[in-house]
């Protein structure tokens, strides 16, 4: 029995490493936001709450089979109904659905909105990938796509690793703003308590606000097609300089809408692979 809990505890431990689905994992992931513990939290109670019913249930199943078997019960009662007991078996279970609401819609109010944002970015869901935009940094976006098993480096997760990760600072109320081009998708990290719907035509919203830098990874939570498991989320979360370091970067490296803007020729447009077109004028 001791072997039973240490190999329990051992395994529970195990949770508290990585920002990312586990080997032996039990239970959640730890999380990285206050939205998460808020989530963790009503879980618990709900847990408790269910487990009790349920034993009770249980414990009445048991107690009527024994009590009121044949051998024990050879002259059952005619009785059919009592309005003391189902006035109580109607109103105890609608109070304990009101008392176990009033948490659960608070938390999915919380999780809708914040009351203010730093930044936003646009999460958008393609047929096999992740597109990121960053409106509030000179408006590049870029596309994030799973390595492949032969192009994965030492110590990178399979099916967990992607080419650009979305980049985010920490310790900031961050507006997600989701949507799909082309069939549902959803955009999931656990470890944040987000999964929300990438539907194609609506704007589904959510926030972030990540206390500690790393990387945190989800994955596409809709089945969405053959390549629905081959789309991986990867977001990295980092220090408020650093970000601002790698925004300023990024929005070089990546392809630039405001180019398309200022580009009076309209000769040259430059798309989210970083190649040049040329593009004939009379072809515009
Ligand atoms: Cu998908």
């Amino acid at each position: 029995m001791k072997s039973i809990f240490s190999v329990f505890f051992f395994l529970v431990s195990l949770k508290a490493f990585g920002k990312q689905a586990t080997d032996w994992q039990l239970s959640f992931q730890n999380p990285a936001t206050d939205l998460m513990g808020s989530v963790v939290g009503l879980h618990n109670i709900i847990l408790i709450v269910m487990t009790l019913v349920t034993l009770f249930v249980l414990f009445l199943l048991f107690y009527v089979s024994f009590r009121f078997s044949a051998k024990r019960n050879p002259i059952p009662s005619t009785t059919t109904h009592n309005t003391v007991v189902e006035v109580l078996w109607t109103a105890i279970p609608i109070v304990i659905l009101v008392v176990l609401a009033i948490p659960s819609f608070k938390l999915l109010y919380q999780q809708e909105k914040s009351e203010s944002y730093d930044m936003t970015v646009k999460v958008i869901g393609h047929q096999w990938y992740w597109e990121y935009e960053y409106p509030d940094h000179g408006d590049f976006y870029f596309e994030s796509y799973m390595v492949q098993d032969a192009d994965l480096q030492e110590g990178d997760l399979r099916l967990l690793t992607v080419d650009n990760p979305l980049v985010i600072p920490a310790n900031k109320n961050i507006q997600i703003l989701i949507t799909a081009g082309d069939v549902l998708h959803s955009w999931a990290v656990p470890s944040m308590g987000l999964k929300t719907d990438a539907v194609p035509g609506r704007l589904n919203e959510t926030w972030v606000n990540v206390k500690e830098p790393g990387i945190y990874r989800g994955q596409c939570s809709e089945i969405c097609g053959t390549g629905h498991g081959f789309m991986p989320v990867v977001v990295k979360v980092l220090p408020e300089s650093e970000f601002i370091a790698w925004a300023n970067e990024a929005k070089n490296n990546y392809a630039i809408n405001e180019d398309i803007k200022t580009n009076e020729t309209n000769e040259e447009i430059i798309i989210s692979q970083n190649n040049l077109i040329k593009l004939e004028e009379n072809n515009l």
